[in-house]
């Protein structure tokens, strides 16, 4: 008896070659670059339905263009510590596409930034930000600089140094940084007043995360932990499902985390652990976000200390184990892939019904495959975790228009905004016959955009 094989439609076929292609060749021409290679495989692999829709893409050689940065800076970044002595660290901004919009993307500060790291995340940033609806292109930037047991004094010696170069390829019209891992209102506000000193202008549409009394938007810091939760409360809400009295679980201590926290305490959930690189705290009673936000945010000390103002709170080291905690919802806000195939696998043991990035590629590949695999619900990174940006977007919008807006009003937009990359999502997915599959509904949705913009736009 003859087998019946499986029939590839021809076209198909030409985008699943062609995506390999491009994948073959972002090995070869960026090696020992990981990172890059995953959120560019992650990406790429699932845009074949739309590759397969609209072949004109291929012959416009649009992935070839998305996978190469438009521009990589990379420079030194000399400042001299409270000892006297003179410190080297290396500096970068990766101007990656600006089919859309000037390049706008974080700045983070920590020990492991390398070109593979601030490549990923800068490639990740033209979808993100593509999905906000907003028109900014993406970027990302960073240093190896570990902010950790530094002065303020020398955070601000070697903010300046390094905006002194990043000032020569920045501008309200042309590349607009903001925070990430390291990178606070702190170090912002000394980068501002180092790039006003050095144009003789004041330009506050250059940086986002500005503080509110000269610039900044109101709800930039909640933004991006809060928008993760309202991604994921309309997860939840399409299948029935909400955040009242659901265990939930957020890895990191920082800005992510704490907003993602307050606002899913605020919609009725038990948050009862997270962590920092160090560890991380189990509080069956539910995190005290005051007294965490007094450790890790004023203080900037470890999160064990917790347990001297919680004596009924368990700490653990080893931060990674914090997934084998049973929760309904799990939050990872820390960093990327902090979630691998095992933790994955503890959580669905555990019963997890859903999953929401918070950080930049937090879950390995692995892990999401078993997530999908499992019927677990999983909100993407660039989908969940696109509130950062969509509220820095509206800053600029604020500081164009020498307004600003209230709390609540920005507060507002943001969640309308996430609501409708929610509905993005799910109606790509289903149009490019993956229902329910996020992952390929956000990439779909966020490449379509800059994709005809770049042909529009010709080569
Ligand atoms: P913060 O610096 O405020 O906090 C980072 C948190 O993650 C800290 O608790 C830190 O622990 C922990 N962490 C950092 N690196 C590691 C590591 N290698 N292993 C374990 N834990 C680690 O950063 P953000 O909250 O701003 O960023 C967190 C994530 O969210 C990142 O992936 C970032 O790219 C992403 N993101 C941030 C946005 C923003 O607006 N800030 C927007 C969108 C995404 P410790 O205190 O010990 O260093
Ligand atoms: O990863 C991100 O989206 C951010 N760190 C925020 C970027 C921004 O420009 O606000």
């Amino acid at each position: 008896m003859a087998i019946k094989e499986k029939t590839i439609h021809p076209q198909t076929q030409a985008a699943e070659k062609y995506v390999q292609k491009v994948l073959e060749s972002v090995r070869e021409r960026n090696p020992h670059e990981p990172e890059f290679h995953q959120a560019v495989k992650e990406t790429l692999l699932s845009l074949v339905p739309a590759l397969t829709k609209k072949p004109e893409y291929i012959d416009h050689g649009i992935l070839e263009r998305l996978v190469e940065p438009e521009r990589v800076i990379s420079f030194q970044v000399p400042w001299t510590d409270d000892q006297g002595r003179v410190q080297v660290n290396r500096g970068f901004r990766v101007q990656f596409n600006s089919a859309i919009g000037p390049y706008k993307g974080g700045i983070r500060f920590h020990p492991s930034v390398n070109a593979s790291i601030v490549k990923f995340l800068g490639f990740e940033q033209i979808f993100k930000n593509s999905l906000t609806g907003q028109p900014i292109g993406g970027g990302k930037g960073g240093s190896d600089f570990d902010p950790k047991g530094k002065s303020d004094q020398e955070i601000m010696r070697f903010t300046q140094s390094f905006m002194t170069e990043l000032s020569k390829h920045i501008g309200p019209d042309v590349d607009v940084p903001a925070g990430d891992i390291g990178v606070s209102a702190r170090e912002i506000g000394y980068m501002f007043g180092q790039y006003k000193k050095l144009r003789g202008a004041y330009e506050a549409g250059v940086l986002t995360g500005k503080g509110p009394n000269y610039g900044g938007s109101l709800a930039r810091t909640e933004a991006t932990g809060y928008g993760t939760v309202y991604f994921v409360e309309e997860m939840l809400k399409a299948k029935g499902l909400s955040f009242e009295g659901k265990t939930v679980v957020v890895s990191g201590s920082g800005n992510v985390s704490i907003f993602a926290m307050e606002k899913a305490q605020e919609l009725g959930a038990k948050v009862v652990a997270c962590s920092d690189s160090s560890g991380y705290i189990y509080d069956e009673n539910g995190i005290d976000l005051g007294t965490l936000k007094q450790i890790k945010m004023e203080n900037k000390e470890r999160i064990n200390i917790y347990i001297d103002k919680h004596p009924d709170a368990y700490y653990f080291e080893e931060c990674k184990n914090i997934w084998s905690i049973p929760c309904d919802i799990a939050l990872p806000c820390a960093t990327q892939n902090e979630l691998d195939g095992d933790s994955a696998r503890k959580l669905v043991a555990n019963g997890v019904a859903a999953i929401g990035e918070g950080a930049n590629m937090p879950s390995t590949i692995e892990a999401i495959d078993i997530f999908h695999n499992h019927e677990v619900l999983f909100a993407p990174a660039k989908a969940a975790n696109a509130g950062g940006v969509a509220v820095s977007a509206l800053e600029m919008a604020q500081n164009s228009s020498r307004i600003s807006w209230t709390f609540e009003e920005v507060d507002a937009q943001l969640h309308e905004i996430m609501i409708d990359i929610h509905e993005k999502s799910v109606n790509a997915a289903k149009e490019y016959g993956h229902p329910g599959n996020l992952v390929i509904g956000t990439n779909i949705a966020g490449f379509i955009n800059v994709a005809d913009a770049m042909v529009m736009q010709g080569v």
